[in-house]
Order: structure tokens, then sequence, then C-alpha cells
């Protein structure tokens, strides 16, 4: 079933880094040796050796109009046709930035980059140039890319400083990060009681995408709100995985809480490398060169990945948020309908189009309880349902995405499949 993916992935790891140019694809956390993917139309990926799959990874969240959307695919060729990259203001960028302003609440300004990774970490910067403070707050299990800050384990105690999650990553950079828990507003108090007047900035998932879909429970993010507002603390809302996503104006508009920065990525690139930050004038008028706040980027804002990003959100009207709800809650249901009638220990969370299937009765509300999931028995479900043509992202601890591909044909499809690889697995 895999023989081509095996040759090829034998091949890689001799010029590549376990042979994949992201860990997480290399099936490490669910071992076997992951498909060599050769192309994707709609909800669809097909493999090396010629297996098609149901796709719920949809290149982790960006393939929210299915992949190789025909509107998309044209735009992009006619602006390839003009030129990939001039390294110069262009009128699209304009576009882009104007279309993300009108969606997501409270933000003014728009800075486009080439990654998640890049946003998030040019985020912090902002928040700490604007402020003059150092030290951030971040949370258990939630992920904002690579850069050495967020790269950063929990201390021993809970108002500890934090230590490097990664070597390479400096204890001096690990002690300006923070760690708090989600869905727990003490434990942020707690670092602020702590470490007065030395926090810039509070970032996290609005809902968590990286340990598993964890949605914010008992008006979390409105304490979460006020409480920054009290303190004088930057709120970053990490939306790469959430924006444009959970809701025509992000999780910010879903769960009526407005940040004071954002990042984005994913959906907003339309599957191209393109990330953003943005958020209120007074604090994105620090970045340069309208301020002193650095950043920069040779591709920042490349005229194919924004075309591509604008016929993404052109796609995405209030109606087709509508659709994705509807297939989100077909599939929610259908997995609770398996889970009753089966008794097995399982549980099931989801926002929009974004859910999580987890190994454990009751349903996570924070990193540790995800931790503790059948992991072992998550990953033989992961294998039952691949070889069923159902490709579900490789780990617990990532969540699974609905596209406009996905109708409930499909869908019927998949939860008659989830039946079965239970079955198998329990
Ligand atoms: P990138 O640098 O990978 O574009 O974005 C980093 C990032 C930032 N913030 C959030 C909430 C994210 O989910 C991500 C990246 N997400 C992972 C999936 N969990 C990307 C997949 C990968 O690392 O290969």
């Amino acid at each position: 079933m895999f023989e081509q993916s095996e040759k090829l992935l034998e091949r890689a790891r001799k010029t590549i880094p376990g042979g994949v140019n992201s860990p997480v694809r290399a099936f490490t956390s669910v071992g076997g040796s992951p498909p060599f993917i050769e192309s994707a139309r709609g909800a669809h990926v097909t493999d090396a050796d010629g297996n098609s799959y149901i796709d719920f990874v949809l290149t982790w969240g960006p393939a929210i109009v299915g992949h190789a959307h025909p509107r998309v695919v044209e735009a992009c060729q006619q602006a390839m046709a003009r030129g990939s990259s001039f390294g110069a203001p262009t009128q699209l960028e304009i576009e882009l930035a104007e279309e993300i302003v009108d969606r997501a609440p409270g933000a003014d300004v728009v800075r486009l980059v080439c990654s998640g990774t890049e946003a998030c970490m040019t985020a912090i910067r902002v928040a700490r140039g604007a402020t003059g403070r150092d030290k951030i707050i971040k949370f258990e299990g939630c992920y904002h890319g690579h850069s050495d800050s967020f790269l950063i384990a929990a201390g021993s105690g809970a108002t500890t400083l934090g230590v490097p999650d990664s070597p390479g990553v400096t204890k001096g950079t690990a002690q300006d990060t923070l760690l708090a828990r989600f869905n727990d507003i003490d434990s942020v108090r707690e670092l602020l009681d702590h470490n007065t007047a030395e926090v810039a900035a509070v970032i996290l998932e609005p809902v968590c995408g990286n340990t598993g879909c964890l949605p914010p429970q008992n008006d979390f993010l409105k304490k979460l709100r006020q409480l920054c507002d009290d303190r004088s603390v930057v709120l970053i809302f990490d939306e790469v995985m959430t924006g444009f996503r959970v809701s025509h104006g992000g999780a910010a508009e879903r769960f009526g809480v407005t940040p004071d920065l954002y990042t984005f990525g994913k959906v907003v690139g339309g599957g191209f490398p393109l990330a953003a930050y943005a958020g209120k004038e007074e604090l994105m008028r620090h970045v340069s060169p309208d301020g002193p706040v650095y950043q920069a980027g040779t591709l920042s804002g490349n005229p194919i990945a924004v075309t591509a990003g604008i016929e993404t959100l052109k796609l995405l009207t209030p109606e087709v948020y509508d659709d994705l709800e509807a297939t989100g809650n077909r599939l929610e249901e259908g997995i609770k309908s398996i889970i009753r009638d089966s008794s097995y220990p399982l549980s099931t969370h989801r926002v929009g189009s974004m859910f999580s299937l987890f190994f454990t009765p009751d349903a996570p509300v924070d990193h540790d309880d995800v931790k503790a999931c059948d992991i072992e028995r998550f990953n033989q479900f992961f294998h039952a349902l691949l070889r069923r043509g159902v490709y579900l992202a490789p780990s617990q601890f990532e969540a699974g995405f609905l596209s406009t591909a996905h109708d409930d044909a499909l869908i019927d499809e998949v939860l008659d499949k989830i039946s079965q690889a239970l079955a198998q697995v329990f």
C-alpha cells in the first residue's frame, strides 16, 4: 500500500532531516512512515502509490475551500504570468490588508509576512517595543511557531521562569517567557502578580489547535481581556489557525473578544506562504518604517500568495461559514452518536470547522488533560483510518479541519469508517 512512499522516505532521509521539511509530517508520534502526497483536489489527496484519502489535515488548515479550487488556481496562474515577485509595493497587498481590517474586530493596520512563526515572533516584538517590557505569557499546549521565545517549557513552579524546550534556545530567552494554563485565569493572574510591570503581552490561541481542538470555557477570553486591561498588558490572539476559519472574523468575532494584536496565517494565504500580524493603530504604528520596531522580508506580500489569499477569502462568504458550521455539526453529532452507542472512552470538541476526537472519556479542558489521553490507542486508530482512506492529522495533539469540499456524503462515509476503525482498536 505504501511501497513508493517508503522508498521516497528512505531517499529523502539522506538529504533532509527526518526526510521532511516540518517534523510533524514524519509520523514520529503515530509511528509508521508517511504517505508522500503527489496531488490534491477538493477534499482528497493522492499519494505516490496512487492511494486516495479523504483529507482532514488540509495542509494544516489552509485548504478551507478544498485543494486546488479552480477559482484560486486560475487567479494564481494569471498572477504568475505577470511575474512572481517584485520586492516593491503592489495594489494587491492593499486589497488583502483592507479585507483583513474589514473582517477582524479592532484590527486597524496589517503587515504581511511569510509564515505564522514570523507573524507571532514579530507580534511579541511589537508588544515589547511598545511597552518597553521584556516578559511574555504563553499557555502550555499553545504553539506559536518555532521562534526562540515560544520553544519554552514550564518552569518547575507555577510562577517560576520558563526553561528552554529545544537545544539552541538560551536560558536568557527562556527567562522572558512565562507559562500559564489554558482556561485557568488564576494561573495568568498569579504570573502577573509575581512579575508585576515586567509583562509586555499575553499570547494565546483563542481556540487551541495544537493540543487538539480545545475551546475556551467559562468566559476565559473575556476574563483574560479584562485582566490585560486592568494590568495594561497587550493581549495577542494567535489566529494563525482560527483566523477566517472559525468565522468570517475569526475567533475574536465568534467569541466577542477583541485582542490588541492578531496573528494570521494558513487560510489567509490560501495555501501559499503568507501570514500577517495586525492590530490597533497605536501599536502597529510602532512598526518600521512608521516606527522603530524592525521587521522585514524579501517575499512579504508576494503577489502570487496575496492573490491566493484574496481569492480564498472572496470564496468565504458568510453563507459559506454557515455551510461549514453545518458540516462540522454533522460530523460532531455523528461522532457523539458513535460514542453513545459504543460507550468507547472517547470525547470530542469542535469549533466551527475544526475538531478533535480525544481518546479520553471526559472532554479535555487543558493541555494536561490531552496529555492523559490514550495516545497509543489514538495511534492505532489513526492507522486504521488511514488504511481505510481517511487522512487525519498524525497526532492526538493536532486538530482536524473541514473544507467546503467535505459534503454530507463524504461526512457520512467517514463516520462509517470511524466506526469500523474504532471497532478494530477497541
Ligand atoms: P507556521 O510558521 O508553521 O506557518 O505557523 C506557526 C503557527 C503559529 N500559530 C499557530 C496557532 C499554528 O498552528 C502554527 C502552525 N501550526 C502547525 C500545525 N499544528 C503547522 C504544521 C507544522 O508545523 O508542520
